[in-house]
């Protein structure tokens, strides 16, 4: 009998899931053409002012510098996410340029949206490589702009969590998609290449195993917590935004992993149907958005992964 349940179960998630994938790409099977992308990449030449010079438009061919390509296949890896799988086009929905810099500063060991574009150091060497060298690094970095473009989720506190945590769910899935893994095959990991080989750590976040992606003498701890009883209650980093991500971060894996198959066609589609939904507050909790993630897999899939995802919530300690 269980096996049977199961069956039906299964059944009726396919058929909900082939309804909404439907409806998401009905302007793909109808033949309406992709729009064009517009990346333009740019070289900042180690200084700091921006966009700075640029080095590959839409179109032009591989330059040989590797920031500069590893930054256009990021950001085409990241737009063909956004139109294939969500009918979304570009960080507006309208087409905008996807603005790029690399080579950004000295050293700098980081890679940000500015508000309006895309920055990306070549780090020191030391601790960091380039940043342009996981391609979930620059869909994260574009998923800011969405972000900013949609919820507009204030960059602080449970807000600014949720902020991070859905730029890293979209950075996942971006590598995901551009390797052609399911969630199982995938590592979650954020920022994977990005530590030199001489720090003990495998990449800047784990969204599977939130807390262990380095442990280093000069990096520390990966200080990002799994569960809402190991919330940090913090005034650094506008209250612990890449911290408290790892929450979210583990809800949207087991969410994922429990539904199967690739993490955008179903936990990707709810996260960005739940991102984009007017009922979603700038400062919005945990609580608040997890409790609309249940109610748009119900609208998309039905109740059955409703259940899986009210679920997931619960094994990080968020109750729906
Ligand atoms: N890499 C960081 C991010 O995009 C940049 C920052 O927060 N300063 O979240
Ligand atoms: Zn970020």
């Amino acid at each position: 009998q269980a096996a049977a349940a199961t069956l039906l179960v299964d059944s009726s998630v396919r058929i909900a899931r082939e309804v909404a994938n439907a409806a998401a790409n009905r302007h793909v099977e109808e033949g309406t053409a992709a729009p064009p992308k517009n990346r333009r990449v740019s070289s900042a030449n180690n200084g700091t002012e921006l966009p700075g010079t640029l080095q590959r438009g839409e179109g032009d061919p591989a330059t040989g510098d590797a920031a500069v390509d590893e930054a256009y296949d990021g950001l085409g890896g990241t737009f063909d996410l956004f139109w294939e799988e969500f009918g979304r086009n570009s960080i507006d929905d309208n087409g905008m340029d996807l603005n790029a810099t690399v080579h950004y500063g000295e050293q700098y060991n980081n890679a940000f949206w500015d508000g309006t574009q895309m920055v990306f150091g070549g780090g020191d060497g030391v601790i960091f490589n380039r940043f342009t060298i996981a391609p979930d690094v620059e869909g994260h970095e574009l998923a800011h702009g969405v972000i900013g473009s949609t919820a507009g989720l204030e960059y602080r506190n449970q807000s600014g969590a949720l902020n991070e945590s859905i730029a890293d769910c979209i950075g996942a899935m971006v590598k995901q998609r551009m390797l052609g893994q399911t969630s199982e095959q995938a590592d979650w990991l954020i920022g994977a290449g990005l530590l030199t080989s001489g720090i003990n750590g495998v990449a800047l976040r784990s969204m599977k195993a939130p807390g262990t992606a380095y442990d280093d003498p000069k990096l520390g701890k990966d200080p990002q917590p799994d569960h809402m009883d190991k919330f940090v209650e913090t005034t650094a980093d506008y209250g612990g935004v890449h911290i408290n991500s790892g929450i979210p971060n583990k809800a949207f894996y087991l969410a994922a992993l429990a539904l199967g198959g690739h993490s955008w066609e179903r936990a990707g589609k709810i996260w960005y149907q739940t991102l984009t939904d007017s009922r979603l507050s700038s400062t919005a909790s945990f609580m608040e958005f997890a409790t609309l993630t249940a109610d748009n897999a119900n609208t998309l899939f039905g109740e059955s992964v409703r259940d899986v995802v009210i679920e997931a919530w619960r094994d990080v300690g968020l109750e729906i």
